[in-house]
């Protein structure tokens, strides 16, 4: 069954309903087509609604679909509309986190009389479990990450700046098979470390920095997600420490990830551990977060996560430990939820790896 096919019979569409689909990532996972349009999604029709510069592209990706381009002077929402009309459609259902204001007035008022039902995450769900495509996807974009910095390891030394080794990183992976990369790099040495998300400046690594790194190319259309912390020159005690604790903590939060295991209670392993340490409070953010077609998807796992994991979802698994003025630890690996486990698709070792300075 097409996952459009799917998704109708998933929300029990009715004969007179259709559902219209402007976000892009929804677009894509429906249909297939990477361009800029809408879809309207019937029990008996499928319509993409493009332009001139996409009609093509979505003839060729998206072959299930009817393709229609707008006319000069035509609005998306006045093609879909005459789409429903011939379709015999009056009932619509729309992604209300998704559309704009302006899109959703400019919609009710070319629909005309449309009865309007919001869909919620009707198609965010479904996208949560992916198949074995989608899977195979991220694993490639997973390896091509991992092999990205095993291969660039021995250019972080002392003297090299953050920004210099985020665009060595990024070059990397796009001339190993990325096709862009999923999200903006992060490199944070010494004590930017302690930023979970800093920007890779013009900082300068110095012998005994600790360096985090946050990267991941996109593969198809799917992003891979990964973290390591590694050291230029020996660490010092205090950081041995936080690397050890956080590396421990991600252990057990992984090996505890499987289907039916509860998202809170998987962040409670690794937060209780980090504040037995010695490190309360110093783990400011949740532990994980699913990924595919774009970088933050749900489930999650933090402390107001409420539900449990299921075969087929992928999640990351990031404990860090953030101490200001100081610098910081974060690991992290995406995985498969399995029936009885998970599998890591983030390869490199977690082990700490000491650089020569
Ligand atoms: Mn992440």
């Amino acid at each position: 069954m097409t996952r459009a096919k799917r998704l109708i019979t998933a929300t029990g569409l009715m004969d007179n309903e259709a559902i219209i689909v402007y976000k892009i990532p929804n677009l894509f996972y429906l249909t297939g087509f990477r361009g800029e349009g809408i879809a309207l999604l019937s029990q008996k029709q499928q319509a993409i609604v493009t332009d001139f510069r996409y009609v093509e592209q979505a003839e060729k990706e998206s072959p299930d679909f009817s393709i229609v381009s707008i006319e000069k002077g035509q609005s998306h929402e006045q093609a879909a509309a005459l789409l429903a009309q011939a379709w015999q459609v009056d009932s619509i259902r729309y992604e209300d986190d998704g559309m704009t204001v302006r899109d959703f007035a400019a919609a009710q008022k070319a629909f005309g009389n449309a009865r309007w039902t919001p869909l919620h995450e009707d198609i965010e769900l479904l996208r949560q479990i992916k198949d074995d495509r989608e899977i195979a996807l991220i694993k490639e974009a997973c390896r091509i990450t991992g092999e990205s910095f095993e291969r660039i390891l021995p250019m972080i030394r002392e003297g090299v700046s953050e920004r210099e080794i985020a665009i060595k990183l990024e070059f990397d992976m796009l001339t190993h098979g990325a096709e862009s990369i999923a999200f903006s790099t992060i490199v944070a040495a010494g004590a930017n470390g302690s930023l979970p998300h800093a920007r890779p400046g013009e900082y300068r690594i110095r012998r005994g920095d600790l360096v985090t790194l946050d990267f991941g190319a996109k593969v198809g259309g799917y992003c891979a997600d990964m973290t390591r912390t590694v050291s230029v020159g020996e660490p010092s005690d205090q950081m041995r420490h936080v690397y050890e604790t956080v590396k421990a903590a991600q252990q057990m939060a992984q090996d505890a990830v499987r289907a039916g295991g509860d998202q809170r209670a998987i962040d409670a392993i690794a937060r209780d551990y980090i504040a037995a340490a010695g490190y309360e409070g110093r783990f400011g953010h949740g532990l994980g977060h699913s990924l595919g077609i774009e970088i933050h998807e749900n489930p999650r796992l933090n402390a107001v996560a409420n539900g449990k994991l299921r075969t087929g979802q992928l999640i990351t698994v990031e404990p860090g430990i953030y101490l200001p003025g100081v610098g910081g630890v974060r690991i992290e690996n995406s995985v498969v939820v399995l029936e009885d486990g998970c599998q890591a698709l983030t390869l490199p070792t977690r082990e700490l790896i000491i650089l020569p300075a």
